[in-house]
């Protein structure tokens, strides 16, 4: 006992010594809008642990996650200001800022993973060089799995979703929610099984991660395995920031990011079967579009891929091409 009572003594005097130093340490927090729950979470605490590994310790991220440092509107803002050095987001939440940021976030254009890391590598420069104008570096993003729907009963009929309150998460959900004759009400991840439980929506369409995490099952009784679109989360770091690193440092987060890409869409595969498992075994009915909801659906992402390359331009329909022609 006294033995090990002494080597922790040294220890802990080895670590006072450390501390005062001439060891710079950078300390970063990163506000991040989603549960702990969810892999994308649990992919950025790896990623901060492979940095602060990598950089023995010089640079500590601390993630805050679910909306608790920033809400998600607001943590965009707080990189691109400075407040924060870095942070995650949803990607399409910034569609009202330039039609490229939309892009994943349309029914049917890019429905598989294959087709959402194409869609992906063609428009990575065009987003990455938008940020950059906001003093934004992209480090990473990674797709969440195929969105689907979820209701409160079964639903064969397109026509059945008509005045229903659904719930939206960007411009693109409420415009699919309109298309569909149903009432959009934006509410964030987080707050999704109070918004059912007060009745403020009746339906939604998500991946299986955040149904699961939501526990869908509580107030929802149908899933519709449609998986539409595979939208991205995207992490940013403020380039003023990422600049005042050492050259080691900015080595290390860019190792850990490009790794974490990886990681992520890994992930993110690996998860879409077993988050389905988990609705079922929770109660809910799991099936397939009706063909005439798969056709309704279809044609509203025709509509939506219309009226995206209308905002987008040439620009935009260049990036179409580059992925139609890939
Ligand atoms: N989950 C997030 C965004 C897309 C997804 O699958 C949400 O529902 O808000």
């Amino acid at each position: 006992m006294k033995h090990f009572a002494r080597a922790g003594f040294l220890g802990a005097t080895l670590a006072a010594l450390t501390t005062a130093s001439a060891f710079a340490q950078t300390a970063w927090d990163m506000p991040t809008p989603y549960a702990d729950g969810i892999f994308h979470t649990q992919n950025i605490i790896q990623f901060a642990d492979d940095v602060r590994e990598a950089t023995g310790g010089s640079l500590d991220i601390t993630v805050h996650s679910a909306n608790s440092l920033f809400g998600h509107a607001e943590i965009k803002d707080s990189v691109q200001d400075g407040i924060v050095p870095i942070g995650e987001f949803l990607l399409s939440r910034l569609a009202n800022e330039d039609p490229i940021f939309a892009l994943d976030s349309i029914p049917f254009l890019a429905a598989s993973y294959d087709e959402a890391e194409k869609l992906w590598a063609v428009s990575r420069e065009a987003v990455s060089a938008k940020l950059a104008e906001d003093g934004l570096t992209v480090l990473y993003a990674v797709a969440w799995p195929g969105q689907s729907l979820y209701l409160r009963q079964e639903v064969t009929d397109p026509a059945q979703m008509q005045g229903l309150n659904f719930r939206a998460y960007n411009v693109a959900t409420e415009r699919l929610a309109a298309l569909l004759g149903a009432t959009p009400t934006q509410v964030e991840e987080t707050d999704i099984a109070t918004a059912f439980s007060t009745g403020r929506v009746e339906a939604m369409i998500t991946s299986p991660s955040t149904g699961a995490n939501a526990k869908a099952w509580d107030f929802v009784s149908h899933y519709i395995d449609t998986q539409a679109w595979l939208p991205k989360n995207i992490i940013v770091v403020n380039t003023d920031a990422f600049e005042a690193l050492t050259e080691e440092e900015q080595a290390a987060v860019l190792e850990a990011a490009a790794a974490a890409e990886t990681r992520g869409w890994a992930m993110s595969r690996e998860e879409t079967d077993a988050k389905i498992a988990e609705l079922e075994a929770g109660g809910m009915q799991v099936s397939q579009p009706s063909e005439a909801l798969a056709a309704k659906l279809a044609e509203v992402g025709e509509t939506m891929t219309a009226e995206w390359t209308e905002q987008a331009g040439e620009e935009g329909q260049a990036i179409i091409d580059a992925y139609r022609n890939q």
